[in-house]
């Protein structure tokens, strides 16, 4: 099992992950794990907060000398901005201070059902942890996931697919080349023509005080069919996958292939028929069979039937807005205006990179079911035996 757990608030002293079950023998650098967190930070529409962040990681256990000893492995990514919230984010009581209380609860945020859970009445306590500031460190951790996933010929990449309302059009290639696309666009979409219609609207939404949202699309390829299961519902890839991608700050839907197209169309159009060729195992693939749509988006029954997996999310508009919206004070009672001064426009080219974190590490967890084992060596002999009854299926 690949588990993990996340620490920290957005203006406190650093966020933290604890990840339990990678097998020794990993090759792991804090370098290839700066790639992912710089991607993070990139993106049309941020706010003022990411001229302040430089994410870096630090591995603080589980890694010796460049590689994975098969200990729970440590990472902490520090903010920077703490400089500037050393008293007001202080675990030290004799820093307390009323007058600096937030009472003001933002429409769309955790504010105020997480006053009213945890008995708060300082919202502060609230927005610390629930801020995206959280998905610095996550994306961390979907950076090792990646590493070991990349081990056995696994890519995923995150897109962007389409941004308030305008569609990008993905275009029929390998995903080694849409990555490259991705990875050369300001808004990390594969589709280079409307680029500049989802600035010009990133644009016009800031002069209004706006912010926008958008859908983003995870791919993984080189996925052997039989992750997951149909047995049990927690064992449903499609359902791990779908909440892991939920759970990303500001996401209101998930739809795995092509989701809730399906739902308007007749079962014959829908499902993917399937066609077997031998000369594809001759070829090196993992089998003989193989479908001529994916409207699936690689996953049957809870279990990946060897297809690209294809997962894509809707994040609304981060509700932290410049334009005033109505909302309560929690203390006085008193209506009010809700605005901010620093806000990001459109965080959801960031929020592919999370997506794509989060998708990396559920299909990790799902790997180390299947073939786990306390080494990497291990692990590479029993996919290797899989692989090998697969090709003879
Ligand atoms: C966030 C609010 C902003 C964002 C932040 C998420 O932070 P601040 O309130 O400090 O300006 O910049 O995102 C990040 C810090 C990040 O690293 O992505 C929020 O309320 O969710």
């Amino acid at each position: 099992m690949f588990r993990y757990l996340t620490a920290g608030e957005s203006h406190g002293p650093q966020l933290t992950a604890i990840i339990e079950g990678v097998p020794a023998g990993l090759t792991l650098t804090e370098e290839q794990i700066n790639i992912d967190l710089a991607r993070r930070q990139c993106g049309y529409g941020r706010g003022g907060r990411m001229l302040i962040e430089k994410d870096q990681v630090e591995i603080l256990s589980g890694v010796r000398w460049g590689k994975t000893i098969g200990s729970p492995i440590t990472l902490c990514v520090r903010n920077r901005d703490w400089e500037n919230w050393h008293e007001k984010m202080s675990p030290h009581e004799r820093f307390q201070d009323e007058k600096i209380r937030v009472t003001r609860s933002r429409p769309g945020h955790a504010d105020l059902p997480g006053a009213m859970k945890y008995d708060h009445h300082d919202v502060r306590n609230i927005l610390e942890r629930s801020s995206a500031r959280e998905t610095a460190v996550r994306v961390a951790v979907g950076a090792v996931a990646k590493a070991l996933l990349s081990q056995f010929g696994i890519e995923v990449c995150g897109f962007v697919a389409e941004l308030g309302g305008i569609k990008a059009s993905r275009p029929a290639l390998p995903i080694a080349a849409l990555k490259d696309m991705a990875a050369k666009s300001e808004l990390f979409t594969y589709d280079r023509s409307v680029e500049d219609e989802m600035k010009r609207l990133i644009d016009r939404v800031r002069d209004e005080g706006d912010t926008v949202g958008g859908v983003v699309e995870v791919s993984a390829a080189g996925v052997p069919p039989g992750l997951g299961s149909h047995v049990q519902w927690d064992r449903k890839l499609d359902a791990r996958l779908a909440m892991a991608v939920m759970s990303i700050q500001a996401f209101k839907g998930v739809e795995v292939g092509i989701g809730f197209q399906a739902a308007a169309n007749t079962g014959s159009k829908v499902h993917d028929e399937i066609f077997y060729d031998s000369a594809r195992i001759v070829r090196g693939e993992q089998s003989g069979f193989y479908r001529k749509s994916n409207n699936a988006g690689g996953i049957e029954g809870g279990m990946t039937n060897g297809e690209e997996i294809i997962i894509r999310a809707a994040m609304k508009p981060i509700p932290t807005l410049y334009k005033p919206l109505r909302s309560v004070d929690i203390v006085s009672k008193e209506p009010y205006e809700a605005t901010v001064e620093r806000s990001d426009v459109c965080a959801v080219p960031a929020a592919s990179v999370v997506a794509e974190a989060v998708v990396a590490i559920e299909l990790a967890d799902a790997f180390m079911v299947k073939f786990g084992g306390d080494s990497i060596a291990e692990m590479e002999r029993n996919y290797q035996g899989y692989l090998d009854y697969l090709r003879s299926f």
